[in-house]
């Protein structure tokens, strides 16, 4: 089997590498510790002198891994403004965000040069080269001019929007011609697939685009979550509900995961079905990510108003409806909370996937499963029919499923759990990788 060559913007912190915590990581880590590869990225770390300095590279059983940093400028540009102040709205179809500076795209496209003249020395001919997500989605272009004839492959992990969204962002032809380098792009849903592919012909291009949803690794969650259910964090959490039922949200702080949206939900629930009041807690994780970025700034001042309002407006001396918290929690607390919960509320405005609502299936007791409430509008829909699917921006739907899924009883839980365990066994990270890597083998170069 040939070397894969995997590139992401991020490779693995050193911890990830043997227990991988997010989306990208969780996904790959089965197919890189299973066959000979090299990850190759940045490192995380900024420096002036960044341009000069080595390639860092940790050789490792089967996979090795190759970082470099990068400088404050082009982290400022090509990372925050371009990435996540761009590309990241405009795929989720929040063109209202866009802040949108031509030197910041032409950053953009230096930085993925940038990645492909410093992963140049390190090919060999016959490698497979696996390149992820909207960070680098001109790089293979430039690794062709630079004459790599090997297979290169691109998996975007994000939603891509229609024309009409797409065609908004200057310069979206430049972009989709360097995407036409690929042998094979994989989108997470045929949505995607088909939205992509409407925006090459729109240009006049051409390129191979397949729909290829990725999953996690749901035995080793499974166990996890089997495992850590009675630890010490976990069970303090528990008894800090004081015996109430809860509903759980887990989410990096990103508007495309409407935390909001379900903070109303969650408001309208005890507005309208009283019942709730003192009986249940909703306990919403959030990571603070892209700090940097001026909108994710003002996202977090949001909720934190919202939660305040809310905790105000409904809790008592003896019981907060909300508890918040900024600070990720380990995977083990996480895995074991979600097995205890009676809710798993997963609504985002859009989401290419969703792996939370994926790791909350698998973490479940099958004998007294909790209930997947999931926005219609995550990529996962398609695959978790039986989750309570609600319109993200309809909080009174959300309310009436938090009821529905409250009120449910065993049988029927069950009944559904187990469908969407079957899919979520059945669509794993490792068939993601295998599927795609399977159909880039067949593509001729
Ligand atoms: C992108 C796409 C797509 C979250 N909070 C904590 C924590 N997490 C972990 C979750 C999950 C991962 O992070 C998040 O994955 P998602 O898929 O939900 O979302 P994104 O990070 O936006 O990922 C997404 C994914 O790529 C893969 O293709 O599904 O649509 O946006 O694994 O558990 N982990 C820990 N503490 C936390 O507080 N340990």
């Amino acid at each position: 089997m040939e070397r894969l060559i995997v590139v992401s913007n991020r490779t693995p912190a050193q911890g990830e590498r043997t227990q991988p915590a997010g989306g990208l990581t969780v996904g790959l880590h089965e197919v890189v510790q299973t066959r000979e590869s090299l990850w190759f990225g940045w490192s995380g770390n900024q420096a002036e002198d960044a341009d000069a300095k080595p390639v860092q590279v940790e050789s490792g059983e089967t996979v090795s891994y190759a970082t470099f940093d990068l400088t404050p400028e082009q982290y400022e540009r090509f990372y925050l403004n371009f990435s996540n102040g761009v590309l990241w709205p405009l795929c989720h179809y929040r063109t209202d965000l866009i802040r949108y500076w031509r030197a910041d795209a032409e950053a953009y496209y230096a930085v993925n040069e940038r990645f492909a003249d410093r992963l140049l020395p390190y090919l060999r001919s016959d490698d497979t080269i696996w390149i992820h997500d909207y960070h680098l989605l001109p790089m293979g272009k430039r690794l062709r001019s630079l004459g790599v004839k090997g297979r290169i492959g691109f998996f975007l992990h994000i939603p891509f929007p229609p024309w009409s969204v797409a065609r908004v962002l200057p310069g979206v032809d430049r972009l989709l011609e360097s995407m036409t380098a690929y042998d094979r792009i994989g989108v997470q849903t045929h949505e995607d697939a088909e939205n992509l592919r409407g925006c090459f012909a729109a240009c006049g291009l051409e390129a191979v685009v397949e729909a290829c949803p990725i999953g996690i690794e749901p035995e080793s969650f499974r166990q996890t979550a089997i495992s850590s259910a009675a630890s010490d964090e976990v069970r303090k959490t528990l008894r800090s509900f004081d015996g109430h039922r809860f509903i759980i949200g887990v989410d990096r702080l990103d508007y495309s995961k409407g935390i909001p949206e379900r903070l109303r939900g969650f408001a309208r629930l005890l507005e309208r079905y009283p019942q709730y009041c003192e009986q249940v807690t909703f306990l919403q994780v959030t990571p603070v990510s892209r700090a940097g970025v001026e909108s994710y700034r003002a996202l977090k001042q949001q909720i934190d108003e919202l939660v305040g309002s809310i905790n105000g407006a409904h809790g008592t001396a003896a019981w907060t409806p909300v508890r918040y918290t900024t600070h990720g929690l380990a995977r083990e607390d996480l895995a074991g909370l979600y097995r205890h919960a009676d809710i798993g509320l997963v609504t985002p405005r859009r989401d290419g996937m969703n792996l939370v609502a994926k790791e909350f299936i698998a973490a479940q007791d099958e004998n007294d499963p909790g209930v997947l409430i999931l926005s219609r509008l995550a990529g996962a829909a398609p695959d978790l029919v039986k989750a309570l699917q609600v319109n993200p921006l309809d909080a009174d739907g959300i309310a009436d499923a938090l009821h529905t899924g409250l009120s449910m009883d065993r049988k029927a839980r069950h009944e559904a759990w187990s469908v969407m365990y079957g899919e979520v066994t059945r669509n794993t990270a490792g068939s993601w990788a295998k599927q795609f890597l399977d159909s880039l083998e067949m593509a001729t170069t």
